[in-house]
């Protein structure tokens, strides 16, 4: 049965909003925003073509209350919902609420959501579908003789995890048999206040894995591909910073052997939709399940730029009904692609929100360069919400070129106002190890343990020198002109010098 969709409510805010909004307009559906008192003139609502208040600023009054949304999309006669990433993406009520007021969901079926919600059933869905787990085990008495012996048999260290959990809240790493009994206790115990539900597990505890996922599409007919795989390892504490497709370490026989993994939970699942199958990769590369996410995640334009593909308008084609227009074989990556997350943070002060008027705001662009921007100069960054502005994501024939490029692309960003990531990303583009495709989801502890990743190399060690002396000299003969404001002392190198020659001849034409 198909559905033509005409109408899509967005229900999400910033970059993701606008993302969705793109790909209705290409289809020639209608969008309909939803906005806070905070996000009144924000960038997503001036893109959508219709906007409903939904509340006030605190997301938990507005974005998260999802009567507010269905209302909402009601009113405005929309045919779908998309949620976007984050807020109501994976809430299986609201799903289910949304099927009960006649919307389509733009996402997996509520049971799906809620089967793979549960880090516990998912694990244990994973082992059915004959995916690879780290060992490990359910546990249903915590003060069990057996669950003692069970950690013995697994080995130490162990990490307890929560089955409600996510994020790494409710997490325990043991190395102590000593310390097992306490550490299942006080999981259990933050897992019961943060979630309401204080199920734990454990599993073998690995120390330096890579964190690679496996994309997704699955429609409503049992068909079901992936795209390949990204790597994000990249991340502080558990917020992905940078990630790239394909992984450095990946060979098509391993891509092969972890898609059909993916495809085989999906399937078991009854899985609709985009989705990512999460996967921790040892250094040996042999590779174990860790959780699937039921949504569109923040890093799917990697995805896009390598394989060609627009997955939020495969997201709406899957929720109209339609037949997947692609099979398996149809399938061939192409290049390289790297997404740098521009957060309103400032990395001198320990990633701390910064808030505040974008002075000044002006995107790179140029051969492979694609800016998801959530705002745009003059907007204001709101304290209440995730601080992402903006995703930079780099296209290259290769890892070296698309690293280049994002350098380049780094150096034309120009942001005054909120502090940025965006220099702790060109830090990272020199770092030796990310060249040489070295990670794990320890990287950037072990690169940059107090955060102090200005630690200039030689090459900007000297260009910030030669930048000094030009400024002097340029300073001295008034001929240069600083071409953009700027706030970071580094960006001297971006000065310019100005020739102006007296006695040009002028050639008639006008100016
Ligand atoms: C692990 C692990 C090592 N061993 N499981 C973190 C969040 C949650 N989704 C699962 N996580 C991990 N599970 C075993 N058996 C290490 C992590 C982990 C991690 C995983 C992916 C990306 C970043 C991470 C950062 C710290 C820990």
């Amino acid at each position: 049965m198909t559905r033509k969709i005409r109408k899509i409510l967005i229900a999400n805010r910033g970059e993701i909003a606008v993302r969705v909004m793109r790909a209705c307009r290409d289809l020639g559906i209608t969008s309909v925003a939803v906005f806070s008192d905070a996000d009144r003139s924000a960038f997503h609502v001036r893109m959508a073509d219709e906007a409903y208040h939904i509340g006030p600023s605190p997301s938990n009054q507005s974005y998260l209350v999802y009567e507010n949304v269905i209302n909402a999309a009601k009113e405005a006669g929309a045919d779908a919902i998309h949620p976007g990433y984050g807020f109501l993406s994976e809430n299986a009520e609201f799903a289910k609420a949304c099927q009960d007021a006649g919307l389509i969901f733009i996402g997996p079926k509520p049971e799906t959501i809620r089967l793979l919600g549960d880090k516990l059933l998912a694990r244990e869905t994973a082992v059915k579908a004959g995916l690879p787990v780290t060992p490990g085990a359910r546990l249903q008495d915590h003060n069990d003789k057996a669950v003692a012996a069970l950690a013995e048999e697994i080995g130490f260290p162990i990490l307890v995890k929560a089955a409600a959990g996510g994020g790494g809240k409710g997490m325990r790493v043991v190395s102590d048999p000593a310390e097992f009994k306490e550490a299942l206790a006080g999981a259990a115990r933050e897992a019961k206040a943060a979630f309401g539900d204080g199920r734990v597990y454990i599993e073998k505890y690995l120390a330096r894995p890579r964190h690679i996922e496996i994309q997704i599409l699955c429609d409503q007919h049992g068909n079901c591909i992936h795209l390949g795989e990204r790597e994000c390892s990249i991340q502080r504490r558990h917020q992905k910073v940078i990630e790239e497709a394909p992984s450095a370490v990946m060979t098509p026989e391993l891509r092969e052997k972890m898609g059909t993994a993916a495809v085989n939970i999906a399937k078991m699942s009854g899985y609709v939709g985009a989705g990512t199958v999460e996967f921790l990769v040892d250094q040996d590369m042999s590779f174990y399940f860790l959780e699937v996410n039921t949504r569109l995640q923040v890093e799917h334009p990697v995805t896009e730029m390598v394989y060609g593909v627009d997955l939020v308008a495969e997201q709406i084609a899957i929720a109209e009904g339609e037949k997947l227009r692609y099979k398996q074989s149809d399938i061939a990556i192409r290049g390289h692609a790297i997404e740098c997350r521009i957060y309103a943070e400032d990395p001198e002060e320990g990633f701390m929100p910064s808030t505040g008027t974008l002075k000044n705001y002006r995107i790179p662009a140029g051969p492979g360069v694609r800016v998801d921007s959530g705002v745009v100069i003059f907007s204001e960054i709101p304290v209440f919400y995730d601080p992402i502005i903006a995703k930079l994501v780099v296209w290259g024939r290769d890892r070296d070129e698309a690293i280049r490029r994002t350098s380049r692309a780094l150096e034309e960003y120009r942001v005054s106002g909120p502090k940025t990531t965006i220099e702790f990303h060109r830090a990272v583009m020199h770092n030796e190890k990310f060249r040489a495709g070295d990670l794990s989801t320890r990287f950037l502890q072990e690169e940059y343990p107090d955060n102090n990743y200005i630690v200039l190399d030689d090459n900007l060690r000297m260009q910030a020198a030669i930048a000094a002396a030009l400024d002097t000299v340029a300073r001295e003969r008034k001929v240069a002109l600083r071409n953009d404001s700027a706030d970071s002392p580094r960006r001297r190198c971006g000065w310019v010098t100005v020739h102006r020659r007296r006695n040009l001849k002028s050639f008639g034409g006008s100016r």
